[in-house]
């Protein structure tokens, strides 16, 4: 039987403001399927995103949802999320909202392992706002703000959310919406900050000027820059130059989460014990 989403859905939102043929919707989809797998009640779910065409993502799901400021996704969640330790925190952002003016509040989610779901949707460019260059634009690709090819070097967000100390990360694509929605279930039961790299095309405003103006096109490129962390493994240094590995990169069940150690911390307290610092080293 086909997957019903219009229960999911905010039909009154329909049609959304993405593109044609977006990836956006490919990740959408395969978020609601993810939480119906894993039998999530939507009462339990809260879903924030911040500003740009990814932020849209709040407005057509039926969850608990807060559409907040470019760049703040984090922090609202953040909030959430220790209000609700209970609950099931996602937050959509765009690579510009998670890497460029959310930088640091992703980085310091990560580092404190809080057990909040982070799909940054990676389309290599700000979309909404049509074709700035965003971290992750690839290095001698047009953008409006660099015109003549950008310059600036590429920034891996995965890599980042793995040195900052995310006990979860993988990347996927919107090519593979059913592997996708594996890695996505996967990540969801993960106690933990867990940081998804989704790479999604964005033929109108990324792909207009770089020779992939159809969403077929910009698909095709992200299938040559994306192989499996399987067969990257084997790869040469060489061979791994400018490719990105696909699927579960980082996975530490045993990392302690922050709101377990913040409620232990409370219990502790009121019981007047003590926390040492093997204490903080260690699953609680
Ligand atoms: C504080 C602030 N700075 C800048 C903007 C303008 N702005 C809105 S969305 C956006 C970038 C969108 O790109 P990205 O985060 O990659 O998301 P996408 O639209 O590609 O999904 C910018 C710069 C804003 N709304 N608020």
């Amino acid at each position: 039987m086909a997957f019903n989403y219009d229960q999911y859905l905010r039909l009154e939102k329909m049609p959304t403001l993405w593109c044609w043929g977006c990836g956006d919707g490919v990740i959408l989809k395969a978020v609601v399927r993810a939480i119906d797998k894993l039998g999530w009640k939507q009462d339990d779910v809260a879903v924030v995103s911040g500003i740009g065409c990814s932020g849209r993502f709040s407005s057509y799901v039926d969850f608990n949802t807060v559409h907040t400021t470019h760049g703040r996704t984090v922090a609202f969640a953040t909030g959430i999320k220790l209000a609700n330790p209970d609950k099931h925190v996602i937050c959509v952002a765009g690579d510009g909202d998670a890497l460029a003016i959310g930088g640091n509040h992703t980085i310091h989610a990560a580092r404190r392992n809080i057990d909040i779901n982070f799909i940054m949707i990676n389309n290599f460019i700000y979309g909404l706002t049509n074709s700035q260059t965003s971290p992750t634009t690839p290095q001698g690709m047009w953008s409006v703000t660099m015109k003549r090819g950008n310059i600036d070097p590429t920034f891996d967000g995965a890599e980042l959310a793995i040195a900052a100390g995310a006990s979860f990360v993988a990347r996927e694509t919107v090519l593979d919406p059913k592997k996708l929605e594996k890695v996505l279930m996967k990540g969801f039961e993960h106690n933990g900050f867990a940081f998804f790299d989704i790479l999604s095309n964005c033929h109108i405003n990324l792909g207009r000027k770089n020779k992939m103006a159809s969403a077929m096109e910009n698909l095709n490129w992200i299938d040559e820059i994306t192989v499996s962390k399987t067969k990257y493994d084997k790869m040469t240094e060489e061979e791994q130059l400018n490719l990105f590995p696909t699927g579960v990169l980082k996975h530490d069940t045993e990392a302690a989460e922050f709101c377990d150690m913040y409620e232990e911390l409370k219990r502790r307290y009121q019981n007047n014990e003590k926390f040492t610092q093997d204490d903080f080293k260690k699953k609680i």
